[in-house]
């Protein structure tokens, strides 16, 4: 606010006014939070902005298809770029704790860090050859003993504190990420539903709404997923995560991290 020198009560208080107007009226007519614009809309987007529903699902099924694939021993070293803590570039950033651990501690014992698949590999029967077992938009850095806690539940609300991640709940079929990941969690199993359509050698993904999917290649509960997105908006993190797997590994990208509101446009 500038400094203005006013001779009487009046002016000066048409001036408050004024200035008062100027303050609120871009916040009347600003766009929903929710909207969202990138620097790809143009580019990377362009055939998939403005649509909805599954005409924008299958728009984003082609773009984000063509893609690089890696083999599953090199998502170790991808693992440790895009999981890097960003307070410690020696460690990763683990799913579901948020522990900082070192990046040299990748391996199967207690206390080391594995590859966790967000969409478990039981739902679908993909494994880790190349393809959606090694698709480092739903691989994190995590605590072994924690991985195996989540083994292949389906996601939900409640259960009981899953120990070695604070704020991670767990019961006999699903699991709750602790509130930093919860969007990231939902982020990655509605794009892992876009990316596989059941067109290549892979099962259709699909979310749906049962927390007892098994092996089915489903993951629930999709309304949870949905309230996830909303509760927890995409971070510095998880975008760096996204451009360095568009850039360096996979050439394609998480549409809802870029574009969050995406998934109520699809669900
Ligand atoms: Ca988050
Ligand atoms: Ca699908």
């Amino acid at each position: 606010m500038s400094v203005v020198r006013i001779g009487s009560w009046k002016a000066w208080a048409a001036a408050l006014a004024a200035t008062l107007v100027s303050v609120t009226l871009p916040a009347i007519t600003a766009t929903p939070a929710s909207a969202t614009t990138t620097a790809y809309d143009s580019t990377y987007y362009k055939n998939a902005v403005g649509k909805t529903g599954t005409s924008l699902k299958s728009a984003l099924h082609t773009i984000i298809s063509s893609q690089t694939k890696i083999s599953y021993d090199a998502v170790w070293n991808a693992l440790k770029v895009t999981d890097q803590d960003p307070a410690n570039t020696n460690n990763v950033t683990l799913l579901y704790s948020g522990v900082s651990r070192s990046k040299s501690l990748n391996g199967g014992d207690v206390g080391d860090w594995n590859r966790e698949h967000v969409w478990a590999q039981s739902h679908g029967s993909f494994g880790t050859s190349a393809g959606p077992g090694t698709d480092l938009h739903h691989l994190r850095a995590c605590d072994v003993q924690v991985n195996s806690t989540r083994g292949n539940k389906d996601w939900d609300n409640g259960g009981s504190a899953v120990s070695g991640a604070p704020g991670s709940y767990t019961d006999s079929n699903s699991f709750e990420p602790r509130n930093a990941d919860k969007g990231d969690v939902a982020r990655m199993i509605l794009y892992m539903a876009v990316r596989y359509e059941g067109d290549d050698a892979w099962a259709d993904l699909e979310p749906n709404e049962s927390s007892t999917n098994g092996s089915v290649p489903f993951h629930g509960r999709l309304a949870i997923l949905k309230q996830w997105n909303e509760q927890d908006p995409p971070s510095a993190f998880e975008e760096r995560r996204n451009d360095v797997i568009y850039n360096t590994y996979q050439g394609n990208r998480n549409p809802f991290i870029d574009h969050p509101e995406w998934v109520e446009a699809i669900w």
